[in-house]
């Protein structure tokens, strides 16, 4: 069996990595997740995409939006709004369980990685799940209308701002979690999810020491835009504001030569012959995963294609 591990981010990542989870033992999956999106709410250290992750491996994400926790209730939510505490950002009372046990765990010491194992182990999660480093790296986003937090552009603005760049601030004096160099040591295949290229797979591959790690194995990547859209979020956006096409080969090149393998849709089939002259392997496949099967499936077809071309290196 190939050992793999999985960069992801947001929401579209963790639907692969559920996808591969149900293709894999779980000591052959490894998931380095995003932090970039980490940061301070109501005094509370919050992880979006470590919590998306976990919660859907762990089954109990809400499916219609993919982030916070299934069976919901807003009760803590109201009343801040009764006193005129910030509700942009919708923390259910399960969600809060999960902000407020990190943040004490983090206030005695305690390291990211560490708790995050020990709530995977809460919520019955298996493969290892590690966030690409214990430091905070958190994204700063420079706009049109100014810098500021990831969190803020995405959900406080709804991503209105227009995109001139985006810093993660401290992630240069950052170093990979424990485990996670070992993990891409040890591992036949890096994939890289279909997540924001921008601000959830560059932020973990700008932790020194994760690039050249990855470089050094057969690694592939799922498009997260298909016919020129994202999926969910602003990537396709983000191209664009950066005068490039919002393209599945704007995807392929962003990740330069990383790649051995590159996941297109088969609305972009056409694409198919530029991704190989840019000397990349493109599998056209159905890439929607709208349903816990269609993860699985997609999760199949990628591992059968890395066992094909990627891993034997034709
Ligand atoms: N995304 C939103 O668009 N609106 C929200 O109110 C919101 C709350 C939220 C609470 C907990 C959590 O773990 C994630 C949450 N997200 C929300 C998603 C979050 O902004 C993520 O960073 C995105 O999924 C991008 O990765």
């Amino acid at each position: 069996m190939m050992k793999v591990v999985a960069l992801a981010g947001g929401v579209g990542g963790a639907r692969l990595v559920d996808g591969l989870a149900q293709c894999l033992p779980p000591e052959d999956l490894t998931v380095i997740v995003n932090t970039g999106d980490d940061f301070e709410h109501l005094g509370l250290h919050i992880s979006p995409d470590l919590d998306t992750v976990c919660y859907t491996l762990g089954g109990i994400a809400n499916p219609p939006t993919g982030w916070g926790r299934a069976h919901e209730s807003w009760r803590m939510l109201e009343s801040l709004a009764e006193l005129g505490g910030p509700t942009w950002f919708r923390i259910g009372d399960r969600d809060l369980a999960t902000h407020l046990e990190r943040t004490r765990r983090l206030c005695s010491g305690e390291a990211l990685s560490k708790i995050t194992q020990e709530f995977c182990c809460a919520w019955g999660v298996l493969p290892l799940v590690l966030p690409a480093s214990d430091q905070p790296v958190p994204t700063w986003v420079s706009t049109d209308q100014g810098e500021m937090h990831f969190q803020e552009y995405f959900v406080k603005r709804q991503c209105q701002p227009r995109v001139q760049g985006f810093r993660f601030a401290g992630v240069e004096a950052a170093e990979p979690a424990p485990g996670v160099l070992s993990a891409l040591l040890s591992c036949d295949l890096v994939v890289i999810c279909p997540s924001n290229p921008w601000v959830s797979i560059a932020p973990i591959l700008a932790v020194p020491g994760i690039r050249a790690a990855v470089a050094a194995k057969p690694t592939l990547a799922v498009s997260p835009l298909i016919a020129g859209k994202a999926v969910k979020g602003p990537a396709a956006k983000m191209y664009r504001e950066f005068g490039q096409p919002a393209s599945a080969l704007s995807v392929a090149s962003h990740y330069g030569d990383l790649l051995a393998g590159f996941v297109l849709d088969r609305l972009d089939a056409r694409l198919a012959p530029e991704v190989e002259a840019m000397g990349i392997r493109p599998l056209v496949v159905n890439t929607l995963m709208k349903t816990r099967a269609s993860r699985r499936r997609l999760a199949r077809e990628i591992l059968d294609f890395a066992e094909r071309f990627v891993l034997t290196g034709n």
